[in-house]
């Protein structure tokens, strides 16, 4: 019998690498997806192309706990990875509320009707290395004490705690990931890798002049996404429950991320970058940098592709997306890269 998973947040970065690494590994694979996302096939489940047709689909909102309740009444999983979140932490300031009802309360409502009605599934919760914020130690493990510097750090703690609760107070198999920033070209326009990388491209194609960033000297451990997802899987197939760190161990500024994505087009970075005020964050998260020993020796997990990779691997991504012409295609959201 093959194991069943349900993901939720599966149409995003981090749900369709995930989806495709459990069917390879022979998994049944569900997602939960909004109602509104079946309505725009194209744009809304365009991660999931590769493997749309073998997974099954189940509409369901998860600010509504009795939506939640349905779809975990009617099937029966025994892995839940929640990555389903508000994940732009600059959106977190513009609308905190929004962001700390989504994530706290739809990370409750899933443990909540877990606990009611299948306490044996075990429960994956996708934290984050914004947890960490203004940093009390570096490297950051995970005994390293939490410091949010936005709503949505604070949410993330928030999510994390709960966590922690359902598998103290209830005996469940509950994790966290905390992970470090991880990327790829499936990653969202409006995040600082994506936004270079295609800003980048457009340069190069000539459909642009100039990239408006803000804070050049935030640094970040970037990983890969796809990496990153198996760490999550390893999570779930050990005989206790626990938090793990993962990251690459590597951090580098936005500035040189710059260098590396315009070097990689033959391009000086300083020629075409502006810095715009309105981009800068009312607080700031200076230096990530994790520690990931730990997932190391308990799960026997390691990065495989490295920062320069990375960049490399996005960059030239973003110039095949504009050479095919496919830019007209994506959805205007998308098309029009915000933060
Ligand atoms: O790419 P970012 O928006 O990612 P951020 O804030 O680090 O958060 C990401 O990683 C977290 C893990 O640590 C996740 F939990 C979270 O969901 C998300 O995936 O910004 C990275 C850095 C920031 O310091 C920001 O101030 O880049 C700086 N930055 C400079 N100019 C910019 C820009 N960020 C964005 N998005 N856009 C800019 O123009």
């Amino acid at each position: 019998m093959s194991k069943r998973a349900l993901i939720t947040g599966i149409t995003g970065q981090d749900g369709s690498y995930l989806a495709e690494h459990l069917l390879s590994l022979g998994y049944e694979v569900h997602g939960l997806v909004r109602r509104v996302a079946l309505e725009q096939p194209q744009q809304r489940l365009g991660r999931l192309r590769n493997c749309l047709e073998d997974i099954h689909i189940h509409p369901s909102n998860l600010d509504s706990y009795a939506s939640v309740f349905h779809v975990l009444s009617k099937n029966r999983f025994d892995e839940c990875y929640h990555l389903a979140a508000q994940s732009f932490v600059a959106e977190s300031f513009s609308d905190g509320f929004s962001t700390m009802a989504t994530n706290i309360n739809g990370t409750h409502y899933i443990l909540a009707a877990l606990q009611e009605l299948q306490p044996d599934c075990r429960f994956y919760f996708a934290g984050s290395s914004e947890m960490f914020g203004k940093v009390r130690e570096t490297p950051q493990r995970e005994a390293t004490p939490f410091h949010p510097r936005s709503p949505y750090g604070v949410s993330k703690v928030a999510g994390f705690h709960l966590t922690v609760n359902y598998r103290e107070a209830y005996g469940m198999y509950c994790c966290n990931g905390i992970l470090f920033n991880h990327e790829s070209p499936r990653r969202g326009f409006e995040f600082v890798t994506r936004k270079i990388t295609y800003g980048v491209a457009r340069i190069k194609s000539g459909l642009a002049s100039e990239l408006r960033l803000g804070n050049l000297e935030a640094k970040r451990d970037w990983g890969h996404a796809r990496d990153y997802v198996k760490a999550m899987h390893l999570m779930l197939q050990q005989p206790k429950p626990d938090d793990y760190v993962i990251a690459t161990g590597e951090t580098h500024s936005v500035r040189e991320l710059c260098e590396f994505a315009f070097s990689e087009v033959g391009l000086d970075y300083r020629d075409y970058v502006r810095i715009d005020q309105t981009v800068f964050r009312p607080a700031e998260v200076d230096l990530l940098i994790g520690d990931a020993s730990k997932a190391r020796n308990v799960l026997n997990w390691e990065p495989r592709v490295n920062f320069v990779g990375l960049v490399e691997e996005m960059v030239q991504s973003d110039m095949k997306l504009i050479s095919a012409g496919n830019e007209k295609d994506m959805p205007r959201e998308v098309a029009t890269p915000v933060g």
